[in-house]
């Protein structure tokens, strides 16, 4: 069987490439996601669907996409952007692309977490305005990170690469999750406890309606004032008016964000922060990553068209 496969958006060319030799695919050459007429029409004409974060499937799409959509195979890890128990009732598969992104994840957030302790983006945005007036023992002091301790919320496979990273910079790691690693023994089941104890809090948890505002006002509360916190998961994991606030009052010291609730919507509080360094949703953009991600879409979908069990199923 050669699928017919939607891609909602363009994809490096050797992952278009490779749709189009293997499947029976119809490529977005709009240079922009997909309206909504645009996806239902999609998804009532394919037998898989390559779709990203930008693409809401939710359920009264599910119900639309039924006889003919078999298979959603998510360009991503994460798959809040799809309705998974709606998919399950209508017979959907659901296919994401774990591991692949794990390692360059891991580095957008140490990059975070280097450019808001040592206050990189202020820096560079004073240099390029012309401002430097030249070196001075006082000037952008930030914080070390040898000898201070990181709070990873969420120790999957992007919570443990990031703790091989912080490590090597000398931060202790003290970790929360669903269950305690066995080869990891720095484990806090107290969630509070963890917050209240780190000086940079990392949250590398999956979103979903169990994790929503899982960083809330009352969390944020129990930061060190010299606390810094790094979001690269899903902006909806935090409480951003309560994240807002704190950085405003300077309750907590800096943030470093590579995901928000709204994307691409920023709020504009935020960005006239200068203790908020802010990334368009980043984590995962390497040409190496993305061509790695398209090519996991693939195989997915062709574990489908060959009647395979589907090698990253998550519903
Ligand atoms: C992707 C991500 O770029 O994989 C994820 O969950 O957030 C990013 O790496 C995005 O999801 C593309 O769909």
């Amino acid at each position: 069987m050669r699928p017919k496969v939607i891609v909602t958006r363009s994809m490096p060319a050797p992952v278009e490439a490779r749709m189009e030799a293997l499947f029976d695919a119809e490529l977005n050459r709009l240079g922009r996601a997909f309206t909504r007429e645009e996806l239902v029409d999609a998804v009532t004409r394919c037998d898989a669907l390559a779709c990203t974060v930008t693409d809401r499937i939710d359920a009264p799409l599910l119900a639309l996409a039924v006889p003919r959509l078999k298979l959603i195979a998510n360009f991503g890890v994460g798959t809040d952007n799809i309705d998974l128990a709606a998919a399950r009732a209508a017979g959907i598969a659901v296919t994401n692309t774990p591991d692949v992104l794990t390692e360059d994840t891991a580095d957008i957030a140490m990059a975070l977490i280097l450019m808001a302790s040592r206050r990189l983006g202020e820096g560079e945005r004073m240099l390029r305005r012309g401002a430097w007036a030249g070196w001075r023992p006082d000037d952008f002091l930030g914080s070390s990170l040898a000898g201070k301790t990181l709070g990873i919320v969420g120790m999957g496979r992007i919570g443990q690469a990031l703790a091989r990273r912080a490590r090597a910079s000398g931060l202790t790691v003290r970790y929360h999750n669903r269950n305690p690693l066995p080869d990891e023994p720095a484990f806090e089941p107290d969630l509070d406890r963890l917050v209240a104890e780190a000086d940079i809090l990392s949250i590398n948890a999956p979103y979903g309606p169990a994790t929503h505002h899982l960083i809330d006002a009352r969390c944020l509360a129990l930061m060190k004032p010299i606390a810094i916190l790094i979001n690269t998961a899903r902006g909806a994991l935090v409480d951003q008016e309560a994240l807002i606030a704190a950085l405003e009052a300077r309750t907590i010291a800096a943030a470093g964000l590579d995901v928000y609730p709204n994307e691409p919507h920023v709020d504009s509080r935020l960005i006239a922060l200068e203790t908020a360094v802010l990334l368009p949703h980043m984590g995962s953009a390497t040409l190496e990553t993305r061509v790695a991600m398209g090519n996991r879409v693939a195989d997915n979908i062709l574990a489908f068209a060959e009647g395979r069990e589907l090698p990253d199923r998550v519903a």
